[in-house]
C-alpha cells in the first residue's frame, strides 16, 4: 500500500499508526502541504478532498483518515485497534469522532487560511480561535476519560481513540497551546509515547 502524507499532518499521523500497530507495509508518498501539493491537479486527481492522507490500495485510492482506519480494522483485524465490547467500542468512536470531528476540522490548515483571506483574521486572533477549539475539545476529552480504568483510552491496548489523541496533542504543542490542564490525557499519552507503532509514526521520526 501506498500512503499519501505530510510527516506533520495529524490525520496522516494517525494513519500511520495504525499501519504500524497493525504491522503492515506500506510505502510513503510525501505530499507537501507547505508547497499546496495537495491542491494540485495530481493528487486531486487521486484524492478529491485535497487533504492528506489518501491510502492508495489494490482498489484504488481512499481518503479520510478515520475511514482508512476502518478499512485497515476490516482487513487486518489483528491486532485489532477497538475494545471489545459494543459499548466501549462506541465509546471508543465518541473519543475519536470529539477529535476528528469536532476539533481538527476547525484548526485545519484551510480553514485558518480563509479566515486570514475572507475575513481579514490576523495572525494572534487565528490563535485565539485555535485555542478556543482546543480547549473546549480538550475539556471535553479529559470528562469523558474522567473515569477510565485502563491504560489508554478505553482498553489496555491503544484504540482509535488513542490513535487521534496522540497527534492531536503534538498538534496542540506545535501552536503553543498549554496541554498541562490535561493530565489524564496526558498520562494515556505517556504509555502511547512507550510503543514502537507510536514512535515510528512520529513526525520527527519521518523521512
Ligand atoms: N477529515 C480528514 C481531514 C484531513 C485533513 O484535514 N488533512 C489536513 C492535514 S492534517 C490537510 O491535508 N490539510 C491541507 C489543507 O488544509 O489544505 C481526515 O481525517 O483525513
Amino acid at each position: 500500500m501506498k500512503l499519501y502524507d505530510y510527516y506533520r499532518s495529524s490525520a496522516s499521523y494517525r494513519v500511520r499508526i495504525t499501519l504500524n500497530l497493525k504491522g503492515l507495509n506500506y510505502e510513503q508518498c510525501p505530499v507537501s502541504l507547505l508547497d499546496n501539493e495537495q491542491s494540485s491537479a495530481h493528487y486531486t486527481a487521486l484524492n478529491p478532498s485535497a487533504l492528506v492522507p489518501g491510502l492508495n490500495t489494490d482498489h484504488g485510492v481512499l481518503g479520510q483518515s478515520i475511514a482508512i482506519m476502518e478499512y485497515l480494522e476490516d482487513i487486518c483485524p489483528e491486532p485489532s485497534i477497538f475494545p471489545e465490547s459494543k459499548w466501549e467500542k462506541a465509546k471508543c468512536r465518541e473519543i475519536a469522532l470529539a477529535i476528528a470531528c469536532d476539533i481538527h476540522p476547525l484548526n485545519n490548515l484551510r480553514v485558518l487560511n480563509y479566515l486570514n483571506t475572507e475575513f481579514g483574521v490576523n495572525q494572534n486572533e487565528k490563535m485565539v480561535w485555535y485555542y478556543h477549539w482546543l480547549s473546549r475539545g480538550f475539556q471535553t476529552l479529559e470528562s469523558l476519560l474522567s473515569q477510565n480504568k485502563y491504560r489508554f483510552c478505553c482498553a489496555d491496548s491503544p484504540t482509535m481513540a488513542d490513535i487521534c489523541l496522540i497527534p492531536q496533542l503534538y498538534n496542540a504543542r506545535r501552536f503553543g497551546f498549554d496541554v498541562s490542564p490535561y493530565p489524564i490525557l496526558l498520562n494515556i499519552e505517556q504509555q502511547c509515547q512507550r510503543l514502537d507503532a507510536f514512535i515510528k509514526a512520529h513526525p520527527d521520526n519521518q523521512e
